[in-house]
């Protein structure tokens, strides 16, 4: 796989010390002032490294609810499927500081300008589907080849995220089938739940970088 070092060997070594959350904006609110007051700041802070985060996947398979199981513990029904947000977190890698920057993406046009540019932006990808929405997950070789295709790559980081498995008696995707995407892809797989108590959630963000 064409993946930096550094990359990889940060994410195994995620030492799970998140420290603070820094804030979240809408994504239409542009950049900057994302700081919400009264947490403690690592040192340096403008000499962090970022990390792009992008999750993406059809509407309604739980990109919202994972992300922010994820960063606000708690689990979302409802959450507003039209809204794109992004979280950031920072993080103790290997002694080092850095930032961990996710785009939760939400129902744009396909070949939307926006869309490509979150695409090549991005550093890793979680490429999410529902284990109960076969369609989701033919549709995750569209996000796949889409990626490859706007960052002009062969490979990057991706994880592919069977989500939902806790709705057992609806899944029409079996374990084997996403096993089988993800090994046609080249990349790891992974299930989770974002629903309470959730699964492999904070592994799902942790391990993008990883592969099989
Ligand atoms: N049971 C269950 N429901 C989920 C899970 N993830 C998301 N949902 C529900 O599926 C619906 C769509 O989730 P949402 O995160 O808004 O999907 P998005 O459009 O991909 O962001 C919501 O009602 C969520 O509560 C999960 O792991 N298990
Ligand atoms: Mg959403």
């Amino acid at each position: 796989m064409l993946r930096t070092v550094a990359w990889t060997d940060s994410w195994k070594n995620v030492k799970q010390e998140w420290q603070i959350m820094i804030g979240r904006r809408q994504s239409s609110g542009g950049g900057g002032g994302r700081t919400r007051g009264g947490m403690t700041r690592p040192p340096n802070n403008d000499n962090l490294v970022t990390f792009k985060l992008v999750v993406v996947g059809d509407g309604g398979v739980g990109k919202s609810a994972i992300t922010i199981q994820f960063f606000q513990r708690l689990f979302v029904t409802d959450y507003d499927p039209t809204i794109e947000d992004s979280y950031i977190q920072h993080t103790e890698i290997d002694k080092q500081w850095c930032i961990l920057d996710v785009l939760d993406t939400a129902g744009q046009e396909e070949f939307s300008a926006m869309r490509e540019q979150y695409m090549r932006k991005g550093d890793g990808f979680l490429l999410v589907y529902s284990v109960t929405d076969k369609q989701s997950y033919e549709n995750v070789m569209f996000f796949y080849t889409q990626i490859l295709r706007v960052k002009d790559k062969d490979a990057c980081p991706m994880l592919l995220v069977a989500n939902k498995v806790d709705l057992v008696h609806l899944r029409k995707v079996t374990e084997e089938q996403g096993r089988e995407l993800a090994h046609q892809l080249g990349i790891p797989y992974i299930e989770t739940s974002a629903k309470d108590p959730p699964l492999n959630v904070d592994a799902a963000f942790h391990e993008v970088g990883e592969t099989k």
